[in-house]
């Protein structure tokens, strides 16, 4: 009885292994078609690498977008550079002696020349560089420019001070922006809303351990109509 009926389940096996095999068998050649197929446009995935050339022009766009962003921020109508400048540390400063006026805040004034003002800590605390404008006017954002990156992840707060003498937060946070890599310059930009009040001074906040190392600042520019 028992080998009638593993007879009968070999029996079975045989029909249904046969009846399985035929299956798969032409998906299996559809497949080694598709292979084939893949392996030879393989070739022509290879030849669409890059030349030197096109890497090299791509890096001179680049190196153009840069210097088109830089020139309409430069030459912005509605922009305007600080005439005063105050900053909570300068490097040096704990020397007994005054710091060298090549790291003062008073460099910040003015558009970028490649005068900086360094700060004095490296990850320690936060650092405020207060700055004041000519103009009155209702701002929508601010421009820092660091020199080589150096401080542009730190920023943490940027004020506005109304024509009461009161600072009002239009940002607060973790900066998002890395060391522009196109130009020895970059640029962190803040937009924020329009706030009620008009005003001509700024006040950023650099939080130092979010970047270590020295902060250098060129210059602050303040937007707005
Ligand atoms: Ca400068």
């Amino acid at each position: 009885m028992k080998i009638a009926s593993s007879l009968l389940l070999a029996l079975l096996c045989t029909l249904m292994f046969g009846c399985n095999k035929k299956a798969p068998d032409a998906p299996s050649s559809a497949n080694t078609a598709t292979t084939a197929s893949v392996t030879a446009s393989s070739p022509n995935n290879a030849n669409q690498e890059p030349t030197e050339a096109q890497r090299e022009m791509a890096q001179k766009r680049a190196l153009m977008d840069y210097a088109t962003m830089e020139d309409q921020f430069i030459n912005d109508p509605h922009g305007q550079w600080a005439s005063s400048v105050k900053a909570s540390s300068t490097f040096g400063d704990d020397n007994n002696a005054s710091p060298s006026s090549s790291n003062s805040a008073d460099n910040v004034k003015g558009g970028p020349d490649g005068n900086t003002w360094t700060n004095n800590h490296q990850d320690m605390g936060f650092d405020t560089v207060e700055v004041s404008y000519a103009k009155e006017v209702s701002a929508t954002q601010v421009r820092i420019v660091f020199q080589n990156g150096e401080g542009v992840e730190a920023v943490s707060k940027i004020e506005l001070q109304d024509s009461a003498g009161k600072w009002n937060t239009v940002w607060s946070g973790i900066s998002e922006q890395k060391r522009d890599e196109r130009g020895p310059r970059t640029w962190f930009v803040r937009n924020f809303d329009k706030p009620a009040f008009k005003t001509k001074a700024v006040k950023i906040t650099i939080a130092n351990n979010v970047q270590r190392g020295y902060k250098v600042i060129d210059a602050l520019q303040l937007v707005g109509e």
